[in-house]
């Protein structure tokens, strides 16, 4: 018995090696993919075999959103190369309108963990360059960033936010305040947050979109779906990472009324939908792909029961498909927008589960997102996002997320048992950056953070 044991402990490990193995090698062909049809670009077109940016001019994302992965896998050349161009040849004095919630978790997250991992200070000049020019548009009567903000003149425009752009800010700019010492970014992150915390309803609530300047609801349904998830998510990792107090009383007031309020046992599995902020009453089953981050928050924070439980529903969810809707009516069990961009979400949560119990389900269900994805998002030179999961008909575009977020998670899962990468020493932000927890001491977070504990 016990050598039969042995011999399966052996084979799975093989197995896991070769899946591994596997996920890095295709990183690397997608890499090389990006270079020869994108190099200098935002992202690459894999089916046209060319590449789209996302302004009148590249801001570059692809590479920094590359650069913890390929770091990660040892690609050690590439990520060199992303730094030195980083550092040699990348200005954001460009005159261009820039998403506020994108750019910060996809550009200032990337860089501040370039600068994590490779101590480079010109990189952490960039980050802070970059954030600088982001700062003016939380300039506001609330301090909730406007939408846009140009990132050479500082003009912001576009009032109407949701409360995923208006409040997931605190991990990237309590970094860039830690290692700066200037207190003013983290302080812009927090009270942003805070912000949406404090219109909460009379029942503990929150809508999902907001007038930056009034700060009243334009719209009232409370979800944790798209548009709002990472606001949840920044409120309990910020809190581990930095230790401010106030974070960890903000998440445990909002966990209590998610609950309570959002959670909704439909057909034997468990799903969180939309409630009316005002009353908690349902009114709508209407869900999306992004909610799946949830689990690997629930079980961060030691709720692993649920954790699984939920991570069952999503699974079921893409089996249904063998990929993931975009958006998905739990109640009429139909989609409205079947789309697939080779998101990581529901990857990120197996992953987050195998790491915490060793149960070879989450491995198994890992695996097979990642044969599914090579079966219908693979293409000649990388991987594209899929139209519609009802008939596989592919688009020709790769979000830059696949190579921070679905690939990491992905090698992750399957290079756990290396222990390579201590998970407990880790923090990733919402673009799956990773910073080291061991980085950031608590009693210095307060002084360069500016966290008071009598507020
Ligand atoms: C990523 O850009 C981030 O994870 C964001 O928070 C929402 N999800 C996308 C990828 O699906």
């Amino acid at each position: 018995m016990a050598e039969s044991k042995q011999n399966s402990v052996t084979t799975d490990t093989i197995a896991a090696n070769q899946l591994a193995q596997q996920v890095k090698d295709e990183t690397l062909r997608t890499w090389k993919a990006y270079k020869k049809y994108a190099w200098g670009h935002d992202a690459l077109s894999p089916l046209s075999k060319s590449f789209k940016d996302w302004y009148a001019e590249p801001l570059y994302i692809s590479p920094i959103d590359a650069y913890s992965t390929l770091h990660l896998m040892g690609f050690d050349a590439e990520a060199k190369e992303i730094e030195a161009y980083v550092v040699d040849s990348l200005s954001f004095d460009k005159d261009i309108d820039a998403k506020i919630f994108e750019v910060n978790i996809r550009i200032l997250g990337g860089l501040l963990a370039m600068y994590d991992l490779s101590g480079n200070d010109k990189v952490l000049d960039k980050a802070r360059d970059f954030a600088d020019r982001m700062l003016p548009a939380f300039d506001t009567k609330t301090g909730i960033p406007r939408y846009w903000v140009n990132l050479k003149t500082g003009k912001a425009r576009g009032d109407t936010v949701n409360v995923a752009e208006a409040a997931t800010y605190t991990m990237e700019m309590g970094v860039l305040s830690y290692y700066t010492k200037d207190p003013k970014y983290y302080q812009a992150g927090k009270k942003a947050t805070l912000a949406i915390f404090d219109r909460r309803s009379k029942i503990g609530l929150i809508g999902d979109v907001i007038d930056v300047q009034t700060g009243e609801w334009v719209g009232r349904q409370s979800h944790l779906c798209a548009g709002v998830d990472s606001y949840y998510e920044y409120l309990y990792k910020s809190y581990l990472l930095f230790g401010d107090p106030d974070l960890g009383i903000v998440w445990d007031e909002s966990i209590k009324k998610i609950h309570q309020y959002l959670a909704d046992d439909f057909d034997g599995k468990l799903w969180y939908g939309r409630s009316d902020m005002e009353t908690g009453v349902h009114v709508s089953s209407r869900i999306t792909l992004y909610d799946a981050f949830f689990p690997a928050i629930l079980t961060l924070s030691g709720d692993i029961e649920r954790a699984g439980k939920l991570q069952s529903t999503w699974a079921w969810l893409w089996n249904k498909y063998g990929l993931e809707p975009m958006v998905y009516d739990y109640k009429t069990g139909i989609s409205t927008y079947p789309a697939y961009d080779l998101n990581p979400e529901i990857i990120e949560s197996a992953y987050y589960l195998y790491h915490a119990t060793g149960d070879s389900t989450y491995f198994n269900m890992n695996k097979k997102f990642w044969n599914d994805i090579l079966k219908y998002c693979r293409t000649e030179v990388a991987f594209t996002s899929v139209k519609n999961v009802e008939t596989m008909e592919k688009k020709d575009y790769m979000p830059t997320f696949f190579f921070a977020e679905t690939l990491k998670y992905l090698y992750l899962t399957f290079s756990d048992h290396q222990n390579k990468f201590i998970f407990d020493d880790h923090i990733f932000n919402t673009e799956a950056h990773q910073f080291k927890r061991s980085h950031f001491d608590n009693n210095l977070a307060k002084i360069r953070l500016g966290i008071n504990e009598n507020q």
